[in-house]
């Protein structure tokens, strides 16, 4: 429990940041938001950032203290954060709950552990997360670059999760055209396309933050297991195993020949969990202003959609970019 000393001491700490967001927010150069068509998207950094995660990056540079132990599940939205969310949060419970009745049952996508960047700014998350127990698992949608030095030069760990852009902008377009207020039109894929491209989506350009976990996996892999999507599809078992051991609970002989593994991608399958009544018909609240239904977290979960969406030019252009961007970096999608 915080004393009333701490807890003003975090609530002026708290204030000052917010300060600080408002002044950085007020210079920065805006782009359209995809839900709402307002500029609400800002370039920082290179990056651009939604309101709500611009302010997440000023907490956390002021207000996060981090712990080695800390996990961190990294991803460009639409990439695979609920899917492996599940994965991390059943892989580091699995001697905690029967598969009969676990939690994740019951616990729609995103509250089997907090995304960060927009928890970190909310009433009582600093004092939450002095006590919460360790290792204390984050997700974060944040590019490598935007992490202070106190996490990036310590020794806690990154689980990236990487999807081929085609996939991705797909992905976003559905996710972002549910999300809008019926009072708008839809979101045509040409201007989604238009805007991806242009790197001018949430946490973008998208192929700059998957480089940035790219190379510092290679230089770090210690740091930062880097995964992608359609592997993780194929040879669920292989990568799942791979999974375990970087989060420090490698599986045992005894467990595999018990079928855990299995268990746990049977657990976290799209089959399973979109079925669920929890995923269907319940809801998120993010930083208590956006509510998102639960079922549109789930839609395909498949490899390869974009061929049913995009024109044979759009395909062209989104390959030169991502052949031209990940050039030399030693990074593929073979899709
Ligand atoms: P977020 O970053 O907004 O949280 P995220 O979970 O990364 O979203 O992406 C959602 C995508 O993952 C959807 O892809 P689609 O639009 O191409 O279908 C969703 O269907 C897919 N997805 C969700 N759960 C799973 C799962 N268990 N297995 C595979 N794919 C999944």
């Amino acid at each position: 429990m915080a004393t009333n000393y701490e807890k003003e001491e975090d609530d002026e700490a708290f204030r000052k940041a917010t300060k600080k967001y408002e002044e950085i927010v007020s210079r920065l150069p805006h782009g359209r938001h995809w839900m709402t068509d307002q500029l609400d998207l800002h370039q920082y950094k290179g990056y651009w950032l939604a309101s709500s995660t611009l302010k997440g990056v000023i907490f956390i540079h002021d207000l996060f203290t981090t712990q080695s132990t800390d996990i961190f599940l990294a991803t460009s939205p639409k990439t695979g954060t609920t899917w492996f969310r599940a994965l991390i949060f059943t892989t580091m419970n699995r001697s905690r709950y029967e598969f009969s009745s676990h939690p994740l049952l019951n616990t729609g996508p995103h509250d089997c552990f907090p995304l960060l960047d927009s928890y970190i700014s909310q009433n009582e998350s600093i004092s939450n997360l002095k006590t919460s127990p360790s290792p204390r698992l984050f997700s974060t949608h944040l590019p490598y670059d935007l992490f202070p030095k106190s996490i990036t030069d310590s020794s806690c760990r990154f689980v990236y999760v990487c999807r081929n852009a085609k996939d991705v902008l797909v992905s976003k377009w559905f996710f972002m055209n549910k999300l809008r207020s019926k009072d708008l039109p839809r979101l045509s894929l040409e201007e989604a396309f238009e805007l991806f491209c242009e790197g001018i989506s949430h946490d973008g350009p998208f192929w700059d933050h998957v480089l940035g976990y790219w190379r510092t996996s290679l230089e770090s892999p210690e740091k930062i297991l880097f995964l992608k999507y359609e592997e993780m599809k194929r040879e669920p078992v292989v990568h799942l195993k791979r999974l375990a051991e970087f989060l420090g609970q490698p599986f045992s002989a005894q467990e595999e020949s018990e079928g855990v593994v299995r268990e746990i991608i049977k657990l976290c399958s799209f089959k399973n969990l979109s079925n669920l009544e929890v995923n269907q018909n319940s809801a998120q609240n993010f930083s208590n202003q956006l509510i998102v239904d639960n079922r549109f977290f789930f839609r395909k979960g498949e490899v390869g959609d974009w061929k049913n969406h995009l024109t044979s030019e759009m395909i062209k252009c989104l390959d030169q970019i991502t052949e031209e961007k990940l050039h030399g970096s030693g990074l593929t999608f073979h899709v």
